[in-house]
């Protein structure tokens, strides 16, 4: 696309963007990457490039390598804890305190930018990389003291953590593929879908379901979608318009004034 296609591109978007009472925005991996966060599926450069997404992202693979699994999360996190939102998730978080209850923020992200960036209400799609929880539900009232499910004071450090008690494994609070999404936050993401006359699909390949069914959903039930992304994208025959960026470049001239 030459820069005046470009332009006129988003000319439109924005006036869109202006005209809309209720809009939705779904992002992933791509609006964190110019704030140095690796993508998944980026060739060469994404997390997959050095591990296949099934030898680590799902609870077979925690059950069989508990001790690597763990540590690659130990090891992204603390990448991670120092990176900060970039100009896309500010633009996002700003645009949501100038417009309160007109923009919905649905993310498949783990890594907690665009909260840190100050947006409010945020639908998790797929968790949080800084919280943990117990692989499994015990019910082992006795091997506790009386007292159902294991304590968080009973953890003791590991590689994973376990449970003193009954050797249960502490686990990154992430979605992992086979698992459900947290309910609460996947209805709120549905209903925000159905109900936005303009979704912003941001930085995600539209390749992992059911968050990229939502771009679907919102075009089924008559909204204009927008893709913006600086690569051809899986939900682009869904979109009316795609806008090929950056996020950090693009979310603010999409949503400034
Ligand atoms: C830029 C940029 C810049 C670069 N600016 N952009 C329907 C059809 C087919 C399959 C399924 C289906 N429904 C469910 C499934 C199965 C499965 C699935 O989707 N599989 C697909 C691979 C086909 N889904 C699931 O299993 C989900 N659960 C589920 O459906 O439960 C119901 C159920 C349960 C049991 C039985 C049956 C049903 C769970 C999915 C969980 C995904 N988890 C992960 C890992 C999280 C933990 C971790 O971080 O380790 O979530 S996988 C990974 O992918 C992560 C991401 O959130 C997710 C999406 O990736 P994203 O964000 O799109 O990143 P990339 O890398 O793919 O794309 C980056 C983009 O950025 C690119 O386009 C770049 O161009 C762009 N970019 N720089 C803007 N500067």
């Amino acid at each position: 696309m030459n820069d005046a296609a470009a332009w006129s591109g988003l000319e439109e978007a924005r006036r869109w963007v202006r005209e809309a009472t209720r809009i939705a925005v779904l992002t992933g991996a791509g609006v964190s990457a110019e704030s140095g966060v690796p993508t998944f599926r980026d060739a060469q450069t994404g997390l997959w490039a050095n591990f296949r997404p099934e030898e680590l992202a799902t609870p077979e693979a925690f059950r069989a390598h508990p001790q690597r699994v763990w540590d690659w999360y130990a090891e992204r996190r603390a990448r991670l804890a120092d990176v900060q939102p970039n100009a896309g998730h500010v633009a996002l978080a700003e645009f949501q305190a100038r417009h309160p209850d007109r923009l919905t923020l649905i993310t498949q992200n783990v890594d907690g930018l665009h909260q840190k960036a100050g947006s409010t209400g945020v639908l998790a799609l797929h968790g949080n990389l800084f919280e943990d929880r117990w692989l499994d539900p015990c019910l082992n009232s006795a091997l506790h003291g009386g007292r159902l499910g294991c304590d968080p004071t009973s953890a003791v450090a590991g590689s994973p953590p376990r449970c003193a008690d009954c050797g249960n494994l502490l686990r990154p609070g992430v979605v992992w593929f086979g698992e459900m999404l947290p309910m609460d936050a996947l209805d709120a993401a549905e209903r925000a879908a159905v109900s936005c006359e303009l979704m912003l699909v941001v930085g995600t390949s539209g390749a992992v379901y059911p968050a990229a069914g939502l771009a679907h959903r919102a075009r089924r039930a008559g909204a204009r979608v927008v893709v913006l992304n600086p690569e051809p994208t899986e939900l682009d025959d869904v979109a009316h318009l795609c806008l090929r960026g950056t996020s950090a470049r693009w979310l603010p001239a999409l949503l400034g004034d």
